[in-house]
């Protein structure tokens, strides 16, 4: 098959406009039921759910459809210590100053700090990388489009298959995340992009108040 073959369109279901409407209004009450937590029970999540969850993310929209994302995922309690201690340590140079007054005011809502112990409860981190080279096939050192864009939407797609599994998350940025390289021994040409945390809710887990407040459809769309 030639590499510019096209071929039909076979998967796509069609239902019935009721039956849309119905599945929107599913939808958006599954989805409204997400929420970022902070506190995770250390119940162990079966791996295969997480690789279900990596491939349906692997499965997102990219530039070119080069794919430029990598996934790792992490659940032994050695290195997720060492993330934990990394990520405190820039954490806490984020949080004395780095940020700035500004950012610390706008932070104040969610009530987060330096301390980041989720890093060790929780059973499963993923680590997103991001890759500037590459391509379609393994070891293609072609240019990627979108990068950015590309790996959003790949960790949208993941945030929502686990969510959709029965997984809470956390969508986590220490800052710098550098360290994620080494730890997670991947190469320079890729860089962290976001760290999720993975499980599910410790019983004491709780929601700001701030996150609970959603714009409203006017607000958030114009049609025209
Ligand atoms: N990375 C820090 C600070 C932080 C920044 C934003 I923007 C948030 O929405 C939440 C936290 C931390 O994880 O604590």
């Amino acid at each position: 098959m030639s590499e510019e073959a096209h071929y039909p369109l076979t998967d796509f279901i069609t239902f019935p406009e009721q039956q849309m409407l119905a599945r929107s209004e599913e939808y958006l009450d599954e989805i409204k039921r997400r929420h970022s937590i902070r506190k995770f029970s250390d119940k162990a999540v079966p791996k295969e759910i997480i690789e279900n969850c990596i491939k349906a993310a692997g499965t997102a929209p990219s530039g070119a459809n080069h794919q430029p994302w990598h996934f790792v995922a992490l659940n032994n309690a050695d290195i997720k210590r060492q993330v934990r201690e990394q990520a405190e340590i820039h954490e806490q140079g984020f949080y004395e100053g780095r940020a700035g007054d500004e950012w610390l005011e706008a932070l104040k809502p969610l009530g987060t700090d330096a301390n980041k112990p989720f890093l060790e409860h929780a059973p499963w981190l993923i680590a997103v990388f991001s890759q500037k080279k590459g391509g379609i096939k393994p070891g293609d050192q072609n240019t990627n489009y979108y990068v950015h864009e590309s790996v959003g939407l790949a960790t949208g797609f993941l945030i929502n298959a686990l969510h959709h599994s029965g997984l809470a998350t956390l969508t986590h940025t220490p800052k710098p995340m550098q360290f994620l390289t080494k730890i997670c021994q991947r190469p320079d040409n890729e860089r962290p992009f976001m760290l999720l945390v993975v499980g599910y809710p410790a019983e004491d887990a709780t929601i700001p108040h701030h996150a609970t407040v959603k714009k409203s459809l006017e607000s958030i769309a114009t049609f025209l």
